[in-house]
């Protein structure tokens, strides 16, 4: 098959080029294609590709004809319907019935309407008449000259096309002429100066192939990294270079202890539902938790302490053993706030953790069960709510937003709060791009830390800068089954940028 596709090929390249030679143009080349006896898709990519190398010039030609349809080719063959249900009529007139039977009930139904029309017969009750001696059959020969190709006006090419009796059949050709760079035949032009050419020493004079820069390149098959980790790698580079470090975050299943109680939230908080939060069957209870810490946590929930007066609820153990899927990474920040309130004398700590977190909420456009939770800590002496501005600002900047606002909020583990608003030029509003605050002294001093410690913490998602960043509007788009992969490799490096 490929063989005689080339020299088919071959074939069809020498008979344009030397057609070309003694004549100015091929007008058509589906003609010419029939005159050489080769297809016409064949000769398609044989003038692709001798225009490519300018040796002819093409230009696109519309053709179109009347085909007659079947009906009608029958009609050319036997007569029009009307013509042949008058040439069943006698002199003498027929009946219908007999009529009918003579010439068939489908010419008999569409002949009779058109004699009828052209005031060649005459229909009564019971007897089919002529109303004229002789008809001609303009219609048969109006198909037939369709068929012949030759020139037919339009006033009968739309009464044909009204009868369903032809239909327009159009093509593309070509006409071809000389090119710029013609020849009578295609000179071999070289793609590579090879040792070969060196040895018989004609590279002086063989053409070597123009190297064609815009050729799509191979697709190097390589890795791609998912928006999602583009972004967390840029956003773990700036933790980094502020000095945070890394919490460890692989563990999704979490004890309502370090997710909830430790961090000072009730244990009625309507996030502690299984409304909001995943709940394990099994384990459906953690089985280490430290005892001591245990009893100071349940006495700050009950009586308070450090200031502060507590829930004066009774607080159940059990309702703190409970596992479930970590709600926030806060639950991470307290396991190690917890181990470095252990650690004396204390250290200043900056922390930080980007990994997921799940939420039993509604599903939507922007929101799944589980997204990546971003958050940064910082355990120091004598911070401040003006600290915590600063690094905000710092960080945000990092990220490409250098106006932020702050709106005071509500978080069951930091007082005061702030939700963290920044301005998107692109989007042109107020987005929130996050929350924070400093952590509660029932939560900190209750870990041991001294009075002077306190913390500033902030978390965002991962995903919302990510959507933003890619320009992706549905977050099934980002992550989940349905992310086609086509968006990760095409996804641009991460350039943080707000604009
Ligand atoms: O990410 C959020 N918004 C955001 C962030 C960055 C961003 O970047 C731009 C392009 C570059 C754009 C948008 N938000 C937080 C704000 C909203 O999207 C919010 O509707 C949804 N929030 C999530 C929780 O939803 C229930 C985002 C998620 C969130 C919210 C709060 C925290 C973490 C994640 C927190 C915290 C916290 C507070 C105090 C102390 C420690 C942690």
């Amino acid at each position: 098959m490929a063989a005689a596709d080339s020299d088919d090929k071959t074939r069809a390249e020498r008979s344009i080029l030397g057609f070309l030679q003694s004549n100015e143009v091929i007008s058509d080349s589906h003609q010419f294609a029939s005159s050489v006896g080769i297809g016409h898709s064949e000769l398609e990519s044989v003038i692709k590709s001798l225009c490519g190398f300018q040796l002819i010039e093409s230009q696109d030609i519309k053709k179109e004809r009347w085909l007659l349809t079947d009906e009608a080719k029958s009609y050319a063959l036997n007569g029009s319907p009307e013509a042949q249900v008058f040439w069943a009529v006698p002199a003498e007139g027929i009946s219908r019935a007999e009529l009918e039977k003579k010439v068939g009930s489908q010419i008999f139904k569409i002949g009779s309407s058109q004699a009828i029309k052209n005031k060649w017969v005459e229909i009564g009750k019971q007897l089919v008449s002529r109303k004229v001696d002789h008809v001609e059959d303009s219609v048969k020969d109006l198909l037939k000259n369709i068929e012949d190709g030759k020139m037919v006006d339009d006033k009968d090419i739309a009464t044909l096309k009204k009868r369903k009796l032809i239909t327009l059949q159009t093509w593309k050709g070509y006409s071809l002429k000389k090119g710029p760079k013609y020849a009578p035949e295609r000179k071999k032009v070289a793609t590579d100066l090879t040792r070969e050419h060196l040895l018989r020493g004609d590279w002086k004079d063989v053409e070597f192939k123009d190297y064609n820069l815009d050729v799509q390149e191979q697709p190097i098959e390589i890795g791609y990294l998912h928006p999602l980790l583009e972004v967390r790698e840029a956003i773990q580079n700036i933790f980094l270079q502020m000095g945070f470090e890394e919490m460890p975050t692989n563990n999704f299943v979490e004890s309502s202890f370090w997710n909830f109680d430790a961090l000072f939230q009730p244990q009625q908080h309507p996030a502690r539902d299984s409304h909001d939060t995943f709940f394990l069957k099994v384990p459906s209870t953690t089985r280490e938790l430290p005892e001591d810490y245990l009893e100071k946590v349940k006495q700050v929930h009950e009586i308070g302490g450090y200031g502060s007066l507590g829930y004066r609820y009774r607080w159940k153990r059990e309702e703190a053993e409970k596992n479930l899927l970590r709600t926030h990474t806060t639950a991470v920040s307290t396991r190690m706030l917890y181990l470095l309130a252990q650690k004396k004398p204390f250290t200043p700590k900056r922390y930080y953790s980007i990994d997921r977190v799940f939420r039993n909420e509604a599903v939507d456009r922007t929101h799944l069960a589980e997204f990546h939770q971003i958050e940064g800590v910082i355990c120091d002496r004598n911070l401040t709510l003006g600290h915590l501005i600063g690094v905000l600002n710092d960080f945000f900047a990092s990220l490409g937003m250098k106006k932020l606002r702050f709106k005071p909020a509500y978080n069951p583990y930091t007082e005061p709060s702030m939700e963290i608003f920044s301005y998107h030029e692109g989007l042109d509003k107020w987005v929130e791009v996050g929350n924070s605050g400093m952590f509660r002294p029932e939560m900190l001093r209750t870990m041991g830390f001294p009075e002077d410690v306190s913390v500033i913490a902030w978390g965002l998602s991962l995903e919302r800068p990510t959507m933003i960043l890619y320009g992706i509007n549905n977050i099934r788009d980002l992550f989940g089954p349905k992310v086609d992969f086509n968006l990760i490799k095409s996804s641009k490096i991460c350039r943080l940028g707000w604009q």
